[in-house]
């Protein structure tokens, strides 16, 4: 049976892939271990045809969409224009927009099935049972359309032994033509649950992590098959248990294996230690992104995040003292946050002194608790024009309209103004970085005068050369 697996393009996204999908490749090394003839399709880095030419051509059987909330939309085009072209073919969607709001993606009447949460174990039974022609009515963690009826299975419980899962196969994909690097996880879900967070909504509360020795496999495993070096790591909690995060450096150092590990998605700041950065420098991590969010201590304390901004600020200290690019996410405008308490979070960034500071306005997704915030608390309003499932970021940046919500005490206007102080903070920042890397310690001083267009776009480019130098692998 002939299956193909795919992601949409999202015409309102600025970035270009640079990494194949992981998803859709540990779901295929799935199929293609029960017997399944597998195809991936990633529509984000291929042009918009191929979708129709490759179904044309395959004809499968079996269509499996991934989504995140804001591709939801553009995955239930692509199943109605496949159901239409193949008749009989079954759709699953699986992902984050499924996961988060199962009614609403199910509703749109496009897919016969949808997975909530992870997706190996249960696609591969659903699969199974497709093509034994059985009741899916006893696979766990699907939801499914029984004429006009949406039935939601019981839930699935998480994967326990990640080690056990196949290797991801990014065979399907032209691994290079994206770039130098390649998505691994070495851990899933979290064991916190911050009020605008949905990603235990498919890694489920707690964490389950792969053993060192597996993570060294699996990078040693892309080395000598596609030559990469450099890794990125997908998980939200990497170090959560430090032990682990140190074994996994004592292997790379005692293989010898001269890899990159890219902890750009982020890592708790008070799961980490000095000790501990210094090990993962040595064993070849250049960068670690950290949440920062808010310096309102109010705020922090309604995130439910756990974390004191001392122990934040000790970590992006210990993490730039071993020699780490430090990368911060940073939040406008939750609960009882005022403009003044975005322009001390920049301040913030400036005096910690951090490499590249990134900012973004809080979302309120489907699913997120966030959402039930906004909707239940007098002070805030949602912005009517908001759409989740509809929001985009083009030039990667939004416009005065895109604010999602706004409190009496924080208006949409001051949100907005906020976040393009934030973008300038960016750009000021990055001339003084080049400024201090590139200019004697007099013009230095003189670094204002350089925030004009040309030398700002100049200052940007080498800054961030240099600092893309000190993340690329070895020749
Ligand atoms: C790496 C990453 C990216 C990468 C790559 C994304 C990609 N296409 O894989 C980049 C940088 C491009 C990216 C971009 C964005 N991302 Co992103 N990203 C992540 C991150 C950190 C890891 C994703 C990952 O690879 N996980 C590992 C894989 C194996 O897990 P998975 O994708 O969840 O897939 C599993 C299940 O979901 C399920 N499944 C998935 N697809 C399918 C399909 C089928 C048929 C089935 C049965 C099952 C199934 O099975 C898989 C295996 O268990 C997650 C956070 C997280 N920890 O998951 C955020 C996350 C997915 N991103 C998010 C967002 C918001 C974005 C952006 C909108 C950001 C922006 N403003 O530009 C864009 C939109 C991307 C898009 N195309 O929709 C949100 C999604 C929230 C939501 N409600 O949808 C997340 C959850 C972050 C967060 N904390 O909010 N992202
Ligand atoms: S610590 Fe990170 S991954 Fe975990 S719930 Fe909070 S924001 Fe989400």
């Amino acid at each position: 049976m002939k299956c193909v697996l795919t992601q949409p393009k999202l015409p309102s996204l600025y970035q270009k892939p640079k990494e194949p999908p992981l998803n859709l490749a540990i779901l295929a090394a799935v199929l293609e271990k029960d017997g399944f003839t597998v195809k991936c399709l990633d529509m984000e880095a291929r042009p918009a045809g191929d979708f129709i030419e490759t179904l044309k051509e395959f004809r499968p059987h079996i269509l499996g969409l991934s989504a995140t909330t804001m591709g939801v939309l553009s995955v239930s085009r692509m199943a109605r224009a496949a159901k239409d072209l193949i008749p009989g073919l079954k759709t699953i969607v699986g992902g984050y927009g499924i996961s988060c709001d199962p009614d609403y993606v199910m509703g749109l009447g496009a897919f016969d099935y949808g997975v909530i949460g992870e997706g190996e174990e249960t696609l591969s039974e659903l699969c199974n049972k497709i093509r034994d022609g059985k009741s899916v009515e006893d696979v766990k963690g699907v939801v499914w359309q029984d004429g006009d009826r949406i039935i939601r299975n019981e839930a699935r419980k998480p994967i326990q032994d990640l080690d056990a899962l196949p290797r991801p196969n990014f065979d399907h994909f032209k691994v290079h033509e994206y770039g130098k690097s390649l998505p691994i996880f070495t851990t899933r879900g979290c064991p916190y649950h911050c009020l605008y967070c949905v990603v235990n909504k498919v890694g489920v509360r707690g964490s389950r992590a792969k053993s060192a020795r597996a993570v060294v496999d699996e990078m040693e495993y892309y080395l000598d098959r596609y030559n990469i070096r450099v890794f990125s790591v997908v998980d939200d909690n990497f170090s959560v248990n430090k032990k682990r995060a140190h074994a996994i450096c004592d292997d790379i150092l005692n293989r010898d294996l001269k890899v990159r590990f890219l902890l750009g998605q982020g890592i708790r700041a008070d799961n980490i230690d000095k000790p501990l950065f210094q090990k993962m420098r040595q064993a070849g991590c250049p960068i670690v992104a950290m949440g920062v969010e808010t310096t309102n201590p109010r705020t922090m304390e309604a995130l439910r995040r756990g974390i004191s901004l001392e122990r934040i600020a000790e970590s992006i200290e210990d993490a730039k003292s071993a020699g780490l690019i430090v990368k911060t996410f940073n939040l406008i405008g939750g609960p009882h946050e005022t403009f003044q308490d975005i322009m001390r979070t920049i301040e913030f960034n400036d005096r910690m002194n951090v490499d590249i500071p990134g900012y973004g306005v809080y979302q309120p997704l489907p699913g997120s608790d966030l959402l039930e915030w906004v909707k239940s608390d007098p002070d805030a309003r949602m912005n009517p024009r908001y759409d989740p499932y509809k929001w985009s970021n083009p030039e990667g940046t939004i416009g005065p309209e895109d604010i999602p919500f706004e409190t009496v005490y924080f208006r949409f206007e001051e949100r907005y103004k906020a976040y393009r102080t934030c973008l300038s903070s960016i750009n000021r920042h990055l001339v003084k970085g080049f400024a201090d890397r590139h200019l004697g310690r007099i013009a230095r001083l003189f670094y204002p005068l350089l925030l004009n267009k040309p030398s700002l776009f100049l200052a940007r480019k080498l800054y961030l050369k240099a600092l893309r130098g000190k993340i690329e692998p070895w020749d």
